[in-house]
């Protein structure tokens, strides 16, 4: 399929280790995709669902050890500890590629190998990155068909350049205890070994467009992020594009796909998707940031999706779609997950299911139908909301950038940094809850700076310095902000209504970013006059916006403690920059 030599090299070295039985490459062909989930079906790696009401829809479970990222056996692999940072994990490549080199050696035999040529953005633009997935399972080659663009046409763009990331996966036994997520930054090559799970075994997402993609974007004068991307389109026809970086699970698809709640639909508002986790971040020629979705589709949490929340999110899985770890309706083999009841006229759950691990399941049991990180891997173009410059070859500009976690205290609603350097210490103190998306705890407050902390394929601290960098090239740089949804009151309870309705936040933002609206300088930068915020049509009231907006110096100089531990692991690679902003913060606080 290819003259590449250097591909062909990669191929052989992979078969040579492997030992598959059968290489095949894939062309990006209907008919050669359709063959193969053929084949799934007949093993039982895919399940086929109502072709009426999901066509072209599969189910697929995942090893019940094996349903989220493992970020303590993801490994950035450079060739000095220091470079990886104090927050990665870190393995000497030599002893890296000797070590899991041997799980890999024969983890193939009988089985096929499956070669596929890949396009991060769209193909052949100037901003796109060319990936070569070597890998063992179906549900990898027909899930990389939907996240990514591929085939025949990546390798005629590829040519005879050597500018390619070597990408290597086996499932080989799924031994969660010889399960390895390796990065070879220097070497622009990605070991996955012992998962099925998609953010380990998808390797254009998490560990190109992310991990090995930051350390090229450092190198080479661009950013590569966990944000999502989203157009707002006011009455007057004008689009403001605002790309915002929350945590895993934290409400990433949600915002990029938003629906305006029902005034701004009257008015005239639009919301367009361009993305929905990654961007890739360049300085244009007009001096402003410019921002490309590299992926082709979304891989989103399937629980809470219903008809209130996220239609669109919905609606894109309606067609061509995959699910991982849902829950199945036997009776019209369909998918079911946690919040759809809330669709159904009389907000019951099914009295019947297969749950995620294909065991029997009624609303007594104890179990949660669908695994709290079930997925969907649908096609972007199957957005109702798909923005027209989804394929832009340069891009959107950037209005403003959005960090945000999940903090039931602490963080107000919104609020916005003073100046560049300032919002890069915002994002650089972010901390959240942790989620379903990585195995371990739940619900545990940690550090999750730019909610990079799992995708940072470099130290942290020399990242920092980079947003630092990319600041002062950047002329007219985006306006940066914080927003919170995940307030609770005294009972736990969300305060503020969250998911349309944070349309009123953006607006917000984006009237800052044009000068259109005051602010109240407090210490941590500058936060809206309540009445600033529209909360027409909202059953809350004025009072409680402040309460969602307020800044307690309490809590916010324990915060101080806890950044200044955090930072305290980077010694003498800590931006200074960074340092006068925490100085800066804790005078505020102690004014
Ligand atoms: P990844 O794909 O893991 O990167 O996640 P994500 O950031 O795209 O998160 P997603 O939009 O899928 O949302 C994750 C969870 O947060 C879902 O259970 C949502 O229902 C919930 N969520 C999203 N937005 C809001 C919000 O505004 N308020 C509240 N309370 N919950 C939200
Ligand atoms: C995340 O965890 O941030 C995801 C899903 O978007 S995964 O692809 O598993 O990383
Ligand atoms: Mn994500």
């Amino acid at each position: 399929m290819t003259t590449n030599k250097n591909v062909l090299k990669f191929v052989d070295e992979a078969v040579a280790l492997c030992k598959p039985a059968n290489v095949v490459w894939i062309t990006g062909e209907e008919a050669q995709l359709e063959e193969l989930r053929k084949e799934a079906l007949a093993t039982g790696e895919l399940i086929k669902l109502n072709e009426e009401k999901l066509p072209g829809c599969y189910l697929h479970r995942s090893d019940p050890n094996d349903v989220a990222r493992v970020e303590g056996r993801t490994f950035i692999c450079c060739d000095n500890k220091e470079d990886a940072g104090p927050i990665n994990n870190w393995m000497d490549p030599k002893e890296a590629y000797e070590k899991v080199g041997a799980i890999f050696d024969g983890s193939m035999k009988g089985k096929t190998m499956y070669v596929i040529p890949y396009s991060m953005g769209a193909v052949g633009s100037t901003f796109s990155k060319v990936g070569i997935e070597v890998t063992d399972s179906i549900y990898v080659v027909v899930s990389m068909k939907i996240m990514t663009r591929i085939g025949t046409k990546v390798l005629e763009v590829l040519g005879d350049s050597n500018d390619f990331v070597r990408g290597l996966h086996s499932k080989a036994d799924l031994d969660p205890e010889k399960r390895y997520i390796l990065h070879f930054p220097q070497d622009n090559t990605i070991w996955s070994v012992n998962s099925g799970y998609g953010g380990n075994v998808l390797l254009g997402k998490k560990c190109f467009a992310l991990r090995i993609a930051s350390y090229q974007g450092k190198n080479e004068g661009w950013m590569a992020e966990h944000m999502l991307i989203v157009g707002i389109q006011n009455p007057q026809g004008e689009i403001n594009y605002i790309t915002a970086a929350f945590p895993s699970a934290c409400g990433k698809t949600n915002l990029a796909m938003l629906i305006p709640p029902k005034s701004y639909l009257e008015k005239g508002y639009k919301v367009w998707c361009v993305g929905d986790d990654i961007a890739w971040l360049r300085v244009g020629k007009d001096g402003r940031l410019w921002a490309i979705n590299p992926e082709n589709g979304f891989f989103g949490v399937a629980p809470g999706t219903n008809k209130k929340s996220n239609p669109n999110a919905l609606y894109s899985t309606m067609k061509n779609t995959i699910f991982t770890n849902v829950a199945l309706d036997p009776e019209t083999n369909t998918v079911w997950w946690e919040a759809m009841e809330k669709d159904t006229a009389d907000k019951k759950k099914p009295a019947y299911l297969i749950d995620w691990k294909g065991n029997p399941w009624t609303p007594d049991s104890d179990v949660k139908a669908a695994h709290p990180n079930s997925r969907f891997t649908a096609p972007a173009i199957n957005c109702p909301c798909i923005s027209s410059e989804f394929e832009a070859p340069e891009g959107v500009p950037v209005t403003a950038i959005v960090f945000g976690g999940r903090r039931a205290k602490t963080a107000p609603l919104v609020y916005q940094s003073r100046d560049w350097n300032s919002g890069v210490f915002v994002g650089s103190i972010m901390a959240s809850e942790t989620t379903a998306a990585a195995t371990g705890a739940v619900g545990v407050v940690r550090r999750d700076p730019m909610a990079m902390r799992p995708f940072v394929g470099y130290n942290m601290a020399d990242y920092f310095a980079h947003w630092i960098e990319m600041g002062k090239k950047t002329a007219n740089q985006p306006k940066i902000f914080n927003v919170n949804w995940f307030r609770t009151d005294d009972e736990g309870n969300f305060i503020w209504p969250g998911f349309g309705d944070n349309l009123r936040v953006l607006e917000w933002i984006i009237k800052r970013c044009k000068g259109e609206v005051d602010a109240k300088e407090v210490a941590i930068g500058y936060v809206p006059n309540a009445e600033d915020i529209n909360i027409d049509g909202l059953d809350i009231d004025v009072d409680t916006v402040k309460e969602l907006l307020s800044v307690d110096k309490e809590t916010w100089l324990e915060e101080v403690k806890g950044i200044k531990e955090f930072y305290a692991q980077f010694g003498e690679r800590l931006p200074k920059e960074l340092a006068d902003e925490l100085a800066k913060l804790e005078a505020n606080l102690s004014k």
